[in-house]
């Protein structure tokens, strides 16, 4: 048995039930076989032992009043996986699917996507299983404040960055920096994505959905294509998928659809942006809301959906953006995509596509862009607000966005590169597991054992 399959072997027993988390594991271990075919060094360091660990798990209880003065109860986490190359960076995600193995699923990938964007910051991840639908924005804050009453003490500005993630936007990251603030009477870049008006980057808000787009973009470079005229179809409808719809109509590409927990809209005009801010920005309501502003757009309802499928996927296109969440791409999804002339996946949601899938992608060499190299435009971003808040100042959105385009233009290129030194060209699977493992690895042999 190989080094890897050990490994594994050793993590499948220990976490069982952590299946997110194996999955994860999975998928980067099989990408670095050749790499570790090709030296001892990490087998002898034990890195692989030592990467899939978390450096520190907190948990805690969130205790918080609702509207008719009941006492709320809910986990809190924060998963510090990996601070070798940087402080502790991931994003928080409010939701009640929320556990331990789903945040060490998004701890262990913050690692590799972190370390591809070249810059200094080390993964994690948090969050809640408080599910934000349906509370005022009372609760929403009390719950906030809650929760940073007790996570402040394990993060700061070069300890610990959190963010947002799903669940968790400008204004759940306004209420938790403003208690941290109270708290600990310091005003410093501790959260990122915050209000512009306290320390918060422009073109944070667009970075992640942006990013994908010019990822996707320098993947057709390779073959002289380009996005102009493609017809997309983009899942999810929150931060990502909005700003990844926005950014395919200004480079003359067509977005036709996107989804929400509940159904989808399949809109051959064009997903209307304008609209759709309206009704997930604004109105934080279902996507029935953007049927009745645009009556001519379809609404298909998950019941209606064939079960395990994603009605989404079978919509014809030339490119798929899936960025809603884990997992909503599955193997015959990713047939009924290639059937229907697909091109292109690139991932902003964070492991959207199962392991089949992505075995399906790669035979059949199509562009694929793995998660952790197609949306790290969003936590790069958030590095570049890290730089802001340290030298207390702020930069113009163009400088900011022409920032995130080189950082994705080099992502692509390292991936790119690596597959090709490990003879796999065109696999950016491989390329940036291994690009994004070698530095942090590295970087752990020389900070020594301890
Ligand atoms: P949002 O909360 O803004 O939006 C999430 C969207 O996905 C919503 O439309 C939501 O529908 C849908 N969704 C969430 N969970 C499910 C589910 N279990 N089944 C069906 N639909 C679901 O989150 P983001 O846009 O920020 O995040 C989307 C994805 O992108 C996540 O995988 C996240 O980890 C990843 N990501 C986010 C980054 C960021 O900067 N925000 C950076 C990199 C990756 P509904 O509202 O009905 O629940
Ligand atoms: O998955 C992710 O990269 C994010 N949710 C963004 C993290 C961040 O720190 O900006």
């Amino acid at each position: 048995m190989s080094y890897s399959q050990v490994v594994y072997d050793r993590l499948s027993k220990i976490y069982a039930h952590q299946s997110e988390y194996l999955q994860a594991v999975l998928e980067v271990l099989v990408s670095l076989e050749p790499l570790l075919k090709s030296t001892n060094i990490y087998e002898k360091n034990k890195i692989l032992e030592r990467i899939t660990e978390p450096e520190r798990l907190i948990q805690f209880k969130v205790e918080w009043l609702d509207d008719k003065g009941e006492i709320q109860v809910n986990k809190g986490y924060r998963v510090q996986f990996n601070s070798a190359i940087g402080p502790y960076k991931g994003g928080l995600r409010f939701h009640p699917s929320v556990n331990e193995g789903v945040l060490k699923f998004l701890g262990f990938e913050q690692i590799f996507k972190n370390s591809l964007t070249g810059l200094p910051i080390g993964g994690a991840k948090g969050g809640s299983d408080f599910d934000p639908k349906g509370k005022s924005d009372n609760e929403i804050m009390r719950f906030c404040q809650s929760f940073m009453l007790n996570l402040y003490r394990h993060i700061g500005a070069t300890v610990d960055v959190p963010a947002g993630d799903i669940g968790v936007g400008g204004r759940e990251i306004g209420y938790l920096y403003g208690a941290y603030k109270k708290i600990t009477n310091t005003y410093e870049g501790v959260l990122t994505g915050k209000g512009l008006n306290f320390g918060g980057s422009l073109a944070r808000t667009e970075a992640t959905g942006y990013g994908t787009v010019y990822f996707a973009r320098e993947m057709l470079k390779t073959k002289n294509d380009a996005l102009e005229g493609k017809i997309c179809t983009v899942s999810g409808a929150g931060n990502v998928a909005i700003y990844c719809c926005e950014k395919l109509h200004q480079v003359g590409a067509k977005p036709i659809t996107v989804s929400d927990s509940r159904g989808m809209i399949l809109d051959e005009n064009g997903i209307n942006v304008d609209v759709l801010k309206q009704v997930k920005e604004v109105e934080r309501a279902s996507l029935t809301r953007y049927k009745e502003l645009v009556p001519s757009a379809k609404y298909i309802s998950v019941d209606e959906y064939k079960k395990g499928t994603n009605a989404v996927w079978s919509v014809k296109c030339d490119a798929a953006f899936p960025c809603a969440t884990q997992n909503e791409l599955n193997k015959e999804d990713a047939i009924t995509l290639l059937n229907n002339g697909c091109k292109l996946v690139a991932e902003g949601a964070n492991m959207p596509s199962s392991i089949d899938a992505i075995n399906v992608f790669l035979d059949a060499k199509i562009h694929y862009g793995p998660a952790k190299a197609a949306n790290a435009g969003g936590v790069a971003t958030s590095e570049l607000e890290m730089q802001q808040n340290a030298s207390m100042c702020s930069w113009s959105f163009e400088k900011v966005d022409s920032k995130l385009n080189d950082i994705m233009t080099h992502i692509h290129e390292n991936a790119a590169m690596t597959a090709k030194e490990f003879k796999a060209d065109g696999n950016l699977v491989l390329g940036a597991n291994i690009a994004g493992f070698r530095k942090v690895a590295d970087s752990m042999i020389a900070l020594g054992v301890m």
